[in-house]
């Protein structure tokens, strides 16, 4: 059985045809569109897949948003357009004529990641700092995704409460500051108006704007990391997405984290399907 998976991200899309033994056998990618309106994401969605799907069997999502049967709703309008209720399931199903599911993109990252850890691992944390910041909980070896799809929705936790307003509608969210929109929205001078990409560049020279906004969300990261211990008692974080995989950031977590009592000290991992997490993820849960 081939699977047709999608991963559906604030900033780019992916598509890969993986077969039974996980391995991905194709891939495509495109910037998610700038028209955040449903009908830009579906013709988006349809020129990714439309040269895969004849090869598969059935498609699986990971998706930015919060998920529930199928259905699509974002939490922070910024990041994908205010989608609500955007039948995601339906709309692949349309396209490609084939049966599939969806789930939360971290979520999906989690459960992947959660696979490639050692057997002895039955509780975990997912996180990815990417446009913004999600998260997926496996807890007992089972992971969380709550009655309505809104478990696991980390980066809307309260990092500061005179932080910045998120696009939640939530004043100082993890998201708000640490995520690659959150970097570039606090750019100043001469790095206003620069992506999270470019920030990081000019953090590589030396610069010390730069340097202070990747330290800025890597500190509030670490604080995150600290609450998922106290609530979870996890026995590793893993970090994914282009921020979190970022040179050097993971390094920089960990040294923040190391700043907090012990008893908030957990293992920091990169993720190990790198960037194919979510749709490694996606595949595997639809597979089970
Ligand atoms: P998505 O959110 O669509 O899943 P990514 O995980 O690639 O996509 O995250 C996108 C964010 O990561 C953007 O804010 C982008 O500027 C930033 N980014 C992309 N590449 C890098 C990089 N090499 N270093 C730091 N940030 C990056
Ligand atoms: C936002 C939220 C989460 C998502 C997270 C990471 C939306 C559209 N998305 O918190 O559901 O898991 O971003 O998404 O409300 P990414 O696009 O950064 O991968
Ligand atoms: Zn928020």
């Amino acid at each position: 059985m081939t699977t047709l998976a999608i991963d559906i991200g604030g900033t780019k899309l992916a598509a890969a045809l993986i077969d039974n033994g996980l391995t991905l056998l194709t891939r495509r990618e495109r910037p998610t569109p700038a028209s955040k309106t449903p009908e830009a994401l579906e013709t988006a969605l349809r020129e990714l897949v439309t040269p895969l799907a004849a090869q598969a069997t059935r498609f699986a999502i990971a998706s930015t948003g919060i998920i529930q049967d199928g259905v699509l709703t974002s939490i922070n309008p910024a990041n994908l357009g205010g989608l609500e209720n955007f039948p995601l399931t339906q709309t692949l199903t349309q396209i490609t004529g084939l049966p599939g599911i969806a789930l939360n993109d971290a979520q999906a990252a989690a459960w992947a990641e959660y696979q490639a850890l050692a057997a002895s691992v039955e509780h975990m944390v997912f996180l990815t700092v990417s446009t913004g910041v999600g998260g997926g909980v496996i807890s007992h070896s089972k992971l969380l995704q709550g009655p309505g799809g809104l478990a696991g929705h980390l980066g809307h936790t309260l990092a500061d409460p005179n932080g910045p307003r998120c696009g939640c509608g939530r004043i100082g969210c993890v998201e708000a500051i640490a995520s690659g929109r959150g970097i570039a929205a606090a750019a100043r001078d001469d790095l206003a108006g620069l992506d999270a990409k470019t920030i990081f560049a000019h953090a590589q020279q030396g610069h010390p704007q730069a340097l202070a906004l990747v330290e800025r969300s890597a500190r509030t990261l670490a604080r995150l990391i600290a609450d998922i211990k106290a609530a979870f008692d996890c026995q590793c974080v893993v970090i994914g997405g282009s921020v979190g995989l970022a040179p050097g950031y993971l390094d920089r977590v960990k040294t923040a984290l190391a700043q907090e009592p012990a008893v908030y000290h957990v293992e920091l991992l990169p993720a190990h399907c790198r960037q194919d997490a979510g749709l490694l993820g996606a595949a595997l849960f639809a597979k089970e």
